[in-house]
């Protein structure tokens, strides 16, 4: 199947128009698991007639909401899709039939779709109709906005985000004299909150370990994002020592424990309780409970954890140009020497005010 993805130039009428659906697409992120976020737009005689995203599993696709708005106009036109059309019938009918019987004309799809039920069998139905598709289009973007749905999809679990904010010597928070952490007191400044704040309203669920949530109480809400939403707090605590009088405890949350712990108060007092004696087996559990993205928030013995396992997908590192000369790490796992180290691909360096923002992916994000 790979072979029917051209190499697309990254610019030119297709791109620019591919930009908009994955814009349209982005609405969507945080809100549609265990569904992909997808976009689209229906383009006649040059100009944008229709836009649609999906708002959320159950209800109708991008394709649908955009072929709405067109009306008419779509006949003879151009749609231009984040995600390869479905072909299947599941909580909503196939959205290859709805382009074909508003008699478009052509489709550009960005990435072929995953899911088993369609892999393919979208784009093979719309040429059978005569339809002229064009699939690749600003592929690699769109595969990585579909991150989320992609991992639940080929591996049964989230995709994982590792963020931390440290200073340019690789300190998370400095110490006090007794070895302790001091509090409060954030290492980047205001435009690092903001994308942090995105960051949470664009993933399904957040986790930290059991010592940031008895050391800081931390709320993990979405604040300062207009129309956002607060992702699922996700809790790693082997013990089940979290107090329920922590902040985290809202409706979704989660406590991943061993499976002797005695969780039986969170369990009475609402909280979805995930046994799991190892971390694979605890971010499979996440997966079945329908959670597609994780963002890591710390602290450095969960981050450590779950590189040192392997299960670190991509890393978001915000840096400050300050130094501490002593203080924490923001990863605290087992040692291993240099030639071991895990190298970064797909690398990004974006300034982001007074800060830095390093990024770039452990694993690749699985395509078809
Ligand atoms: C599209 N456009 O906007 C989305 C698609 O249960 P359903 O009917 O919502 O189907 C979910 C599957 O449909 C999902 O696994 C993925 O293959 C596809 N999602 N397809 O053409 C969309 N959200
Ligand atoms: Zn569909």
């Amino acid at each position: 199947p790979g072979t029917w993805v051209e190499k697309i130039p990254l610019a030119g009428p297709d791109a620019a128009f591919m930009t908009q659906a994955l814009a349209q697409a982005a609405r969507g992120l945080g809100r549609t698991a265990p569904n992909p976020p997808v976009g689209c737009v229906v383009v006649r005689g040059g100009d944008i007639v229709g836009r649609g995203f999906h708002p959320r599993a159950g209800e109708p696709h991008a394709e649908v909401f955009a072929l709405r708005e067109a009306g008419e106009q779509a006949r003879g036109g151009t749609a231009y899709v984040t995600l390869e059309p479905c072909s299947h019938f599941g909580r909503t009918p196939p959205c290859a039939d709805a382009l074909i019987g508003a008699g478009v004309a052509r489709v550009v799809v960005a990435a072929l779709d995953p899911d088993p039920r369609v892999s393919g069998a979208g784009v093979r139905r719309l040429r059978a109709a005569g339809l002229d598709v064009t699939v690749g289009v600003l592929e690699d973007e769109a595969t990585a906005q579909q991150a989320g749905f992609r991992s639940l999809v080929a591996r049964g679990r989230p995709w994982v985000v590792a963020k931390y904010a440290m200073t340019l010597d690789g300190k998370i928070a400095a110490l006090r004299a007794d070895g302790t952490p001091e509090g409060r007191g954030a290492v980047t400044g205001e435009q690092a909150r903001e994308r942090v704040m995105r960051w949470r309203d664009e993933q399904d669920a957040i986790a930290v370990g059991s010592g940031t949530l008895l050391a800081d109480d931390p709320a993990l809400t979405t604040r300062g994002v207009p129309g956002g939403r607060d992702p699922r707090p996700v809790v790693f605590d082997r013990r089940a020592r979290a107090p329920l009088t922590a902040r985290v405890w809202r409706p979704g949350a989660v406590l991943v424990t061993s499976p002797a712990a005695d969780a039986r108060a969170h369990a009475a007092a609402g909280v979805q309780v995930l046994r799991a004696a190892t971390l694979p087996e605890a971010l499979r559990g996440l997966g079945r409970l329908e959670i597609s993205s994780l963002l890591l928030e710390g602290g450095s013995g969960l981050l450590g954890a779950f590189l040192a396992a392997g299960l670190v997908d991509e890393v978001r590192a915000l840096i400050a140009p300050r130094l501490l000369g002593a203080g924490l790490p923001p990863l605290d796992g087992p040692l291993r020497p240099l030639g071991q180290a895990e190298t970064l691909s797909h690398l990004r360096v974006e300034p982001l005010g007074p800060d830095v923002l390093i990024s770039g992916l452990l694993n690749e994000v699985p395509r078809l």
